[in-house]
């Protein structure tokens, strides 16, 4: 009993030395950053992200959280990523059709119908195939995540259907699909990075803009936009992406550690996101902000007819059949 005790002190002492000297040998530290705060579903991916990593690989991976664009908006973190100035990004697909045309496809509106679908198809075949494209640009694509399904606010009137849209400024992202989309509603579009947009809202540079609930709280638009309409008008996908060349760099043991904690990273911040949709329509409304909750969508649709004809002469019918009917 004895000298078994003595063995474990023994054999404990030197894994934890063999811990401590592996640490200090070769801990490596990575950025990663989100445009918007920290307590987001964006918040939750990256945060949870850092300690899956450094949890998988005893600390020796060490990953940086940035957040509120404090190394930049969206296209531009996606463009150190790309550069490797900086490792890592969590983002919206917004700015990424400029870097992989191929992901488009989308961010057409009301190509989902639910949040499920959406999950389904990125999860599944179709969205596996589309992370694999980022690779000759630069890109290891960890992991879809979610940034959600996207509403619209302004601060001159209620929406109840696209007659309501005509002549609003918006501000977009940076998404040629998304431009030709609202422009085909009568918006009059202003495609600007994240970082710019509360200041933009308040100095009523645009009336409005459109994001998931879970980003309207986020940013404290309540504070700069008096109404918000479920709209639900388009699915927005978010993806955690890797510069590729510090990707290729990792030990195989790694690379997967890397691959899981991004899935874990993505669950958690689906996860928050449906926290975050289930109540964001009465904190909204507690903060001031005039809530249009039933929107018929069908005339939205009816509307974007034309641009939805062009999306399927761009972009493949059958492609985005295959989207659309997923089960
Ligand atoms: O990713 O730019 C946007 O509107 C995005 O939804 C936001 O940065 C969160």
């Amino acid at each position: 009993m004895h000298k078994r005790f003595r063995i474990a002190v023994m054999v404990t002492a030197v894994s934890l030395l063999a811990g401590l000297l592996g640490t200090a040998q070769a801990q490596t530290n990575m950025k990663i950053s989100i445009s918007i705060g920290k307590d987001s579903h964006q918040g939750v991916g990256i945060d949870t992200f850092a300690q899956e990593v450094e949890k998988r690989t005893n600390g020796r991976y060490k990953i940086q959280t940035f957040y509120s664009g404090s190394l930049g908006g969206e296209r531009e973190s996606i463009e150190s990523v790309q550069l490797g100035t900086q490792e890592l990004t969590l983002t919206s697909t917004g700015p990424v059709p400029n870097f992989v045309p191929e992901a488009r496809i989308l961010d057409i509106p009301f190509l989902f119908r639910d949040k499920a679908h959406a999950r389904a198809v990125l999860d599944g075949p179709i969205g596996q195939e589309l992370l694999t494209k980022f690779e000759s640009k630069g890109f290891k694509a960890l992991a879809w995540s979610e940034n959600g399904v996207r509403h619209m606010t302004n601060s001159k009137r209620a929406v109840n259907s696209p007659s309501d849209l005509k002549g609003l400024k918006m501000r977009t992202m940076e998404n040629p699909v998304h431009v030709a989309a609202y422009k085909g509603l009568g918006i009059v579009t202003t495609p600007m990075a994240f970082p710019e947009v509360f200041t933009a809202l308040q100095q009523g540079t645009v009336d409005g803009q459109e994001n998931p609930l879970s980003v309207i709280m986020a940013a404290k638009f309540d504070q700069v936009q008096k109404h918000l309409s479920l709209t639900g008008h388009v699915y927005s996908p978010a993806i955690i992406l890797m510069n590729k060349a510090a990707f290729d760099k990792l030990a195989a043991a790694d690379k997967t550690a890397f691959l899981e904690a991004a899935k874990v990273a993505a669950k958690a911040n689906r996860d928050r996101v449906d926290v975050d949709d289930a109540k964001g329509v009465a904190d909204l409304r507690s903060k001031g902000m005039q809530v249009v909750e039933n929107v018929d969508k069908s005339k939205f649709m009816d509307q974007l007819k034309p641009v939805f004809e062009q999306f399927e002469k761009q972009f493949g019918k059958t492609n985005i059949d295959k989207i659309r009917n997923y089960k």
